[in-house]
């Protein structure tokens, strides 16, 4: 079968966007708010059991403040602490401090080359997704992705698999003749729930987690070349 399309998972996976990046700006928005919350680096590695910024604050204060009095409208509350939040993170991706990870232009110009559609499924808000495509590769690069699935596109998020239902279903491909590339064991459960073959690149908020139902995992894509990934698509047929 050859391989029509690689979707590809943002954060962790294009780029290390979360310890310096994410939780930064969510720490700038509550100090903009505040409030005097603050999220630690270690502290951080719980919250992100839970995917999604909004969803995220909602689970920091039912586990870590349960008693802090809060407005009525919470949801409402909670969306604009969020709109803060993404200004402060793409005030971050202005500034040029968040690369994308080793290896990953390549693998986008290659497949690219090889007339391999290319695709986004992500829990994170759109303007986030082109912020640091435009800030890390260049603004032509966001017209190099036929679908881009961020955010509140889908009720679920990850790792529900709805986000990538939804890219599979706007690509008008089968799951078996595209390939998911995560970070995180939601992501992979996500892409897996799908019907997805996933490649996990690994980072040191993920690097502990269960990644046995991936087709391949690696600290990073830097030596990894998009003959590599079809050599082992082959050999994981072969197998079947
Ligand atoms: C990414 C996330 C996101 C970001 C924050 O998960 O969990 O929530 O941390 O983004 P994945 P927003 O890489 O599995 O898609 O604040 O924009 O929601
Ligand atoms: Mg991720």
């Amino acid at each position: 079968m050859p391989l029509k399309a690689l979707i590809f998972d943002v954060d962790g996976t294009l780029a290390d966007t979360e310890r310096d990046g994410h939780r930064p700006a969510f720490n700038a928005a509550f100090a903009d708010f505040q409030l005097d919350w603050h999220w630690s680096v270690e502290l951080y590695a719980d919250l992100l059991s839970v995917t999604g910024g909004k969803e995220r604050i909602r689970y920091y204060l039912d586990k870590y403040r349960p008693s802090a009095t809060l407005p009525a409208d919470l949801n409402a509350f909670i969306a604009q602490l969020h709109q803060a939040k993404t200004r402060h993170y793409g005030d971050l991706l202005a500034s040029g401090k968040i690369p994308l990870r080793p290896g990953v232009e390549r693998l986008l110009r290659e497949a690219r080359a090889a007339g391999i559609q290319l695709a986004i499924a992500t829990t994170t808000t759109l303007d986030n997704v082109t912020g640091l495509l435009r800030h890390s590769l260049s603004a032509e690069s966001i017209g190099w992705f036929a679908v881009i699935a961020a955010g509140d596109l889908v009720p679920a998020k990850k790792p529900a698999p709805d986000i990538y239902h939804y890219v599979l279903q706007k690509l008008a491909l089968n799951a078996d003749d595209c390939l998911a590339i995560e970070d995180s064991e939601n992501g992979l459960l996500s892409a897996t729930a799908a019907g997805l073959r996933t490649l996990i690149t690994l980072n040191d908020y993920t690097r502990s987690q269960d990644f046995s139902a991936a087709l391949l995992v690696l600290d990073h894509l830097g030596n990894f070349h998009l003959t590599d990934l079809l050599q082992s698509l082959t050999a994981d047929l072969q197998q079947l």
